[in-house]
């Protein structure tokens, strides 16, 4: 009894405070053991893309990816007809990596600038999102709830920006002010091939003091004071904020260097660019922003900032109501209290004077 009895011992300050167990226990595997069980139902990543046709949203994603998700609209003759995405089309992928299964859905949207009038175009982008909140918190208000609630509100809308010199056009800001309050919003410069080098960082200047001037928040956010943070991934956090809007490149080629190596990359009249050099273009930093270090997080700051707002709103608004049903109909008990109070003591009265005269 005595030897399991766990003892308090002081290693460093950090750990002071923690009873240490004298023997091994074990219960530190139980990172090994969620692992096990979140690898075994996979992960669901909803990544939305907005932008203006033919700015490389389906090559882009192909890209990311290594795999053909989405058709792109390129032409081989001019009497092909420009494919267009008319509505919102989901795709959905899974993908598998070392035992590791991604379900990803691919949003689709309408091209931006599409139409002559584009008014309130961001409509159906911001429905779609709040549609899909709307429908979690039903199932999680339901009464036999579901063991494993269906995942498909928007974890991240990768954002194009046209390859331009002036920056976001009014509508782009438009769009970005209704996005970035409902969702995690990353952009990217689209088609960097087109910009020189000193127009790109010249552009990314100018949307960066844009972002600061519309007040548009880009993920990832500036949570100095979350604690689900370390120092280094708030100063990692600060770091990427400095880099956007990633400039990119995408390209579903794979092509042979001359020196032998295959690579994905676009080839042109003057060269090859391979969207994997980093002193080409941005296009793995992304990747590696979205893949390899902030995949979780998207999905964690959609669930409790974005969908947690949309919950506290729902059911504070669901609140007042009901509250303001009640005093309604109290008001209405209470009316024909008083109403059926005066009639007894009329009937009363009445009774009252029916001795009288008897
Ligand atoms: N120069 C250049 N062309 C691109 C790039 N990405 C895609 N494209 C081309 O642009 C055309 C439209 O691409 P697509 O992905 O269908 O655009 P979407 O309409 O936004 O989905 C295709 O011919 C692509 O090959 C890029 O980074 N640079
Ligand atoms: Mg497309």
């Amino acid at each position: 009894m005595a030897e399991t009895q766990p003892q308090q011992q002081t290693q460093t300050a950090s750990d002071a405070a923690f009873l240490q167990p004298s023997n091994y226990v074990g219960f530190d595997t139980i990172t090994t053991q969620i692992e096990n069980r979140l690898v075994k139902r996979g992960f669901t990543l909803n990544v939305m893309l907005v932008g203006s046709s033919g700015l490389g949203k389906s090559t882009l994603i192909n890209t990311l990816f290594s795999t053909h998700l989405e058709d792109s609209s390129g032409r081989n003759s001019i009497y092909e007809p420009i494919e267009r995405t008319p509505e919102i089309k989901v795709t959905s992928h899974d993908l598998l990596e070392n035992n590791v299964i991604l379900h990803l859905n691919v949003i689709d949207t309408p091209g931006f600038a599409d139409q002559v009038n584009n008014n309130h175009c961001w409509d159906p982008l911001t429905k779609y999102i709040k549609d899909q909140h709307n429908q979690y918190l039903r199932r999680e208000l339901n009464a036999s709830r579901e063991k494993f609630i269906k995942d498909t509100r928007v974890h991240c809308v990768l954002y194009f920006i046209a390859p331009n010199y002036y920056g976001l056009s009014n509508l782009d800001v438009q769009v970005l002010k209704k996005l970035t309050e409902v969702v995690n919003v990353v952009p990217v410069i689209a088609k960097s091939d087109t910009l020189t080098l000193d127009e790109r960082t010249n552009l990314k200047r100018v949307l960066q003091d844009q972002f600061s001037h519309y007040n548009l928040k880009m993920y990832p956010y500036n949570n100095q004071y979350d604690d689900r943070l370390s120092s280094e991934e708030v100063q990692f956090n600060k770091d990427i904020r400095s880099m956007l809007p990633f400039a990119v490149i995408g390209s579903e080629d794979i092509i042979t260097t001359s020196k032998g190596e295959t690579v994905r990359g676009r080839r042109t009249k003057w060269g090859m660019i391979n969207v994997e050099d980093v002193t080409q273009c941005e296009f793995v930093y992304l990747r590696d922003f979205l893949t390899r270090t902030h995949l979780y997080d998207l999905i964690e700051t959609t669930s409790l900032q974005h969908y947690e707002s949309f919950r506290t709103k729902q059911l504070t608004a669901l609140r007042e109501n009901v509250g303001a049903r009640n005093s309604t109909q109290s008001q209405a008990v209470s009316h024909s209290q008083s109403q059926s109070q005066s009639q007894s003591q009329t009937q009363q009265s009445q009774s009252q004077a029916f001795q009288q005269h008897h």
